[in-house]
């Protein structure tokens, strides 16, 4: 039998993050996906690719929930944009209504080119109500900056610190991501768990930002955890995933090129 996966995320009109990448994601790794839409992000092509943001109502959210944990027995899922305070509200209910072997929450506060600030009672209702359901969560560099509340972070010891951090606000693993930002010439994730740190390295694909990197990455971990691998080997085989997917990215009329998600398995293949 095949093995499920869950999101609850917005989708991203241009397919390149949200809920499109997660479903790929889910699909390329080979479980079945099932997926519920928080809110609608279309990106306006006329404005700079500005975001127009629509959120779902919180009685439509509610019901896909019931919907799709009443259809399928789902123990694992990944939280992507939730948005609101409203949102948050109904999925952090939902998240308190059954036990989950694991939530990955990927702790969107903010997409590429939307302005900083407005959001300010989204991530505080966010780190309230959602991070302590999580076991895994994967903040970027600005999410970790926010979440740890330390005013920044420079280097790998910085952002050892902020997972350190962030993990006292209940989360088991934390997966705190450098990306480009960070300098230096590796891409640098820190693995936190319960104390013990993993930092996995692997050299920057050029040092302009990806689209959907974020959603492939937790979308990869909870594909594998929900097939059953640990959480140390979900995020190296995820981190391997999104490289070969960045290195394989689709171009766009968009600020930012896309990742790819069959990169890896294109890339398996030909070694064949
Ligand atoms: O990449 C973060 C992200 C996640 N989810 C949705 C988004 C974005 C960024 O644009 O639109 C729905």
């Amino acid at each position: 039998m095949v093995d499920l996966a869950y999101v609850i995320a917005g989708s991203e009109a241009t397919g390149g993050a949200g809920i499109q990448v997660d479903l790929k994601t889910f699909q390329e790794l080979g479980v079945y996906g099932v997926g519920t839409i928080t809110c609608i992000v279309s990106f306006d092509p006329k404005n700079g690719w500005s975001h127009r943001f629509v959120p779902i109502a919180p009685e439509v959210i509610a019901d896909q929930i019931e919907a799709a944990t009443s259809a399928h027995d789902l123990d694992v899922v990944k939280i992507g944009m939730l948005g609101t305070p409203d949102t948050i509200d109904v999925v952090a209910e939902a998240l308190g209504k059954q036990s989950w072997r694991h939530v990955v929450l990927d702790p969107v506060l903010i997409c590429k080119g939307q302005e900083p600030g407005a959001a300010l009672d989204t991530d505080t209702a966010l780190r309230e109500k959602i991070l302590p359901h999580a076991t895994v969560v994967t903040p970027n560099l600005f999410e970790a900056t926010v979440l740890s509340g330390m005013p920044e972070i420079t280097s790998v010891d910085d952002l050892t610190e902020a997972a350190r951090r962030i993990a006292d606000l209940g989360p088991r693993y934390v997966v705190a991501k450098g990306g480009v930002e960070l300098p230096g010439d590796d891409a640098v994730d820190v693995l936190f768990d319960d104390g013990e740190i993993t930092v996995l390295s692997a050299p920057k694909v050029g040092n302009e930002r990806v689209s959907g990197a974020g959603c492939t990455l937790a979308a990869a971990i909870t594909a594998e955890l929900a097939k059953g691998a640990g959480v140390e080997d979900a995020v190296t085989f995820a981190k391997e995933f999104t490289t070969a997917g960045i290195e394989g990215r689709v171009a766009a009329n968009t600020p930012f090129d896309t990742v790819w998600q069959g990169a890896l398995v294109e890339q398996l293949a030909l070694e064949d």
